[in-house]
This record gives structure tokens, sequence and C-alpha cells, in this order.
């Protein structure tokens, strides 16, 4: 393999800056306004009032100059534009499944999927939930069983793997249920909810070897699979010498198909799709696509967002710029650590999670300590956080009471080759300054609780 110097040198951006976006820095006095609008909740605050936006890595990335050449390129005809092919090309080349659906994001996929492939009363395993994956099995009447290995419930367990799924979990699963109500696996390549943590090849292929026994087809979320595929050529015996391009395919080629958010690993701004080898499936969701996306050829893109998307899987593979992504967020991950902020370890690929729980001791549970604190961020810095925990976890539909996971984090988030060093070590100096009054920092009440993904348009307010 052709290893770049990264390997012997500290990593460094591998792009100079073209073009920039200017910020606007607000007053305290500004952001206390405009937190109370928004509920106190950080999905409700513009964008306009925010310095640096760390809620999601989910299309915030930015387009190398060969992608925005690529919209120039966009074919906007209804039917068989050619960046479809592109597409279809690049997916089959580096993923390596047969058969495509575009979508317009990764949620378009998953309601393909889920519809198609679940039947009322299914269980449907999986390493971890992931929010919109859950509401569309439950939607399409399955049921999520949590197989992840117990260590990814622990933020302080510093296991390599704690995508891992836990086979004993799922063999439970199968013999209760019959391994004829477990419709596919759900497989997620650096599980989001447990703090970016990766799966092994290891696991993995312990995990084929199970399906293909049980006839159980295991379908992949893909979103963050190149960066999953870094994590394993890093911490993996036998993958050194491999490279995230080859890692990538020999993950897929143990899967049956995937769901696909390109606004994370593929650096678009919108986009997904679906892809499967499977011909009975694929007719079944090129069928279905044109219910709720668009034809199949274009899935509620248009022909230039399927071109950025084929450019931007290229660059996603390339060592260089998992090597500068990765380093980005373990660059801020440790610095926090250092500075003794209870952060998930070991830090993830999108992002740092801190550990609200340890972080405000304080605050029960029930009056959303993750919540507050991403709140709090945003006041003390205009730094705009995400909470992953109670709020987003959401309701147990059987005892209708808050599922209180055992996550309680806040999500600094960092997009795609958007931000500098400089601000992350911004980041750091705002998160050490909560930190030291901690102490003062309340609870919230939820006052509006929307039925479906709450997380996005609760509003609360402060407990006194
Ligand atoms: C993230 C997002 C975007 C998001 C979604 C829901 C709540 C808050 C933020 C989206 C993912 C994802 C995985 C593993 C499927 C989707 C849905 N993540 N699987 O992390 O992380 O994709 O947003 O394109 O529909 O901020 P979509």
């Amino acid at each position: 393999m052709n290893t770049p110097d990264t390997d012997k040198r500290t990593w460094a951006e591998p792009y100079k800056i073209k073009m920039v976006e200017l910020l606007r820095m607000t007053t305290h006095k500004e952001r206390q306004a405009a937190i109370q609008e928004a509920g106190y909740n950080t999905f409700l605050t513009r964008s306009k009032d925010v310095y640096i936006d760390l809620l999601t890595d989910s299309g915030t990335g930015a387009m190398s100059d060969r992608q925005w050449a690529g919209l120039m390129l966009g074919d906007e005809a209804y039917a068989g534009s050619e960046n479809f092919y592109h597409l279809e090309a690049v997916i089959g080349e580096y993923y390596g499944y047969k058969y495509m659906v575009p979508t317009h994001q990764g949620r378009g996929a998953e309601n393909l999927m889920s519809q198609i492939m679940i039947k009322a009363g299914d269980h449907v395993p999986g390493n971890m939930y992931f929010t919109t994956t859950r509401l569309h099995q439950e939607l399409a009447g399955g049921t999520f069983v949590d197989v992840i290995v117990d260590e990814a419930h622990d933020p302080e367990s510093t296991f390599p793997f704690k995508g891992n799924v836990d086979i004993n979990k799922l063999d439970r699963l199968v013999k209760e249920v019959g391994e004829e109500r477990v419709p596919y696996i759900s497989l997620e390549g650096n599980v989001n909810m447990a703090g970016g943590q990766p799966f092994s090849m290891a696991n993995l292929n312990e995990l084929h070897a199970y399906c293909r026994k049980h006839g159980i087809p295991i379908m992949l979320d893909a979103t963050r699979t190149i960066e999953n595929a870094w994590f394993i050529r890093e911490r993996e015996d036998g993958y050194a010498g491999k490279s995230v391009r080859e890692i990538l395919r020999e993950i897929c080629d143990l899967t049956d198909g995937c769901t696909m958010s390109a606004k994370k690993d593929a650096l678009v701004n919108i986009g997904g799709f679906f892809a499967c080898n499977d011909e009975a499936l694929y007719r079944q969701a090129q069928n279905l696509v044109v219910v709720y996306e668009g034809l199949h050829t274009y899935g509620g893109l248009a022909g230039r967002d399927m071109e950025a998307m084929a450019q931007g899987i290229r660059e996603a593979v390339a060592e260089e710029h998992q090597a500068a992504r990765i380093g980005q967020v373990r660059y801020l991950g440790e610095k926090l650590a250092n500075a003794g902020i209870p952060i998930v370890l070991p830090i993830g690929s999108h992002a740092v999670f801190i550990d609200a729980k340890r972080f405000l001791p304080h605050i029960d549970q029930d009056d959303y300590p993750a919540q507050a604190l991403a709140a709090e961020l945003y006041l003390e810095a205009g730094i705009r956080t995400m909470e992953r925990g109670n709020v987003s976890a959401g309701r147990d539909p059987k005892t209708g009471k808050n599922r209180r996971p055992p996550l309680e984090l806040v999500r600094l988030t960092i997009p795609r080759r958007v931000y500098t060093q400089a601000h992350m070590d911004v980041v750091v100096e705002s998160v050490i300054d909560v930190y030291k009054r901690r102490d003062e920092i309340r609870g919230l009440k939820m006052e509006y609780e929307p039925e479906h993904l709450r997380f996005f348009q609760a509003r609360f307010t402060p407990l006194s």
C-alpha cells in the first residue's frame, strides 16, 4: 500500500481552503434570548445565531472543488440520468453491492427497507438503536432488540470494538421468537449512539457465520462504515497493511445489503441510497421508491446531487482524508479528557461525547442533564451541540415512561473538512469554563413533547 506521510507526522488537512463562509459572533445577551426562544432545544436555534456548529456531521461537510464541478454536470432528466449510472457504478465498485436505489437521505432508505422486509410482529436485532432506524422498524410493525455488547453501554469502558454484536444476545432472541420472526439484523458501522464505536472484522465474520446458519440477512447501516474501516485498520490484528477501501469492501461483502445516509461518510449535503445483492428485494425497493421518493433513477435527488455523491465516495476512502478526519476528532477529545472532562472512551470518529451523568451528577435523568448541558454550551460560547440521552431515547411504548438510557450524552459532532484546529481549541476552552461552574447548572422541564422523534421539536423551561 502507498502509505502517506501522515503515518509518521502529525495529521494535517489534506486540502487547502479556496472559499470561506464568514461566522457571526454573538453576545451573551443575544444567546440568552436565542436559547430561550428555542425552548432550550438546540434543534430550534437558528444557524445565524451559532458560532461553532457541532450539532451534527450530517450534510454539514464541505464539498471539494471536484464535487462542486460535478454539480455542473447534473443531468436533470426525469428518467435515466447519467449521474444515476455513474453513482450506481461507483457504489458497485467501492461498496460492492449489485443493485442500488437512490433516496433523498438515509431515512428514506430505512423506510423502504423496513416496509419491504419487516412484517407485523417481527423482531429486528441491532447493534444499538438509531432514532430514525428504530422508528421505521416500529412503523412497519417490528420491535427493535438491542444486541450490542455490554461494553457499549458503559461510557468508561475502553474496549476498542464497542460496536460489536453480542452473538449470545442475538442467539437468545432467535431462540425466543424463532428465526422466521427475525427478518434481518441491522448492523451499524461506527455506532452513532454508542459514541461512534466500531465493530471488528472478527465480530462481523462470526456474525456472518451465525446468520448464514439461521438464514438471517445482515443489513448494514453504511452511514459511517468507511470510518469504521479506518478503525479496523488501526486496531485489528492483520489489517494494518490493508487500505480503507479494501476493508470497506470486505465489510460489505459479508453483508446482504445496506441503507446509507450519504450526508456523512460520502461528503454530500443531501442524499442516500438503499443497496442489496438480492434481485427480488431490489425490485421491491425500486417499486416502492416511486411511492415515497421519486423515480428509481433519482429517488428524490437532483442529478447533480448524485454526481457529487459519486465523487464524495471516492474522496472518502482516501487514507489522508480519514487520517485528518479522525485525527481532528481525536485532537478535540484528548484535550477535553486531559482537562478532566468526562467523555466517552475510546474517542469515536465523528464526535466527542460528553458524559452528562458525570458532568452534572446533581441533575436527575428525568430533568434532562444532557439537554441542559447542550443549552449551557450554547449560552457560554455559541457552540451548538446535540443531546443524545433521555430526550432522544423517547418513551417506552409499553410503559409510556422515559426510557432513561444508560448513556446520557452531549455530542460535539465535527463536520467534515469545515472547522480548523483553532476552532477546536475554542471548544475546549468553552467546555472547561462550563465545567468550572457546573454546580450552578439546573435541569429542565419538558413543556412540549411531540409524538415522533420528540428531540427535534420538544420545548423546555429551566427548573429553578
Ligand atoms: C446525525 C444524523 C442526523 C440525525 C438524524 C436523527 C436525529 C438527529 C440527527 C442520521 C443517521 C445516522 C445513522 C447511523 C441513519 C441516519 C439517518 N444521523 N443512520 O447523526 O447517524 O440518516 O439523517 O440522512 O435521514 O446527526 P438521514
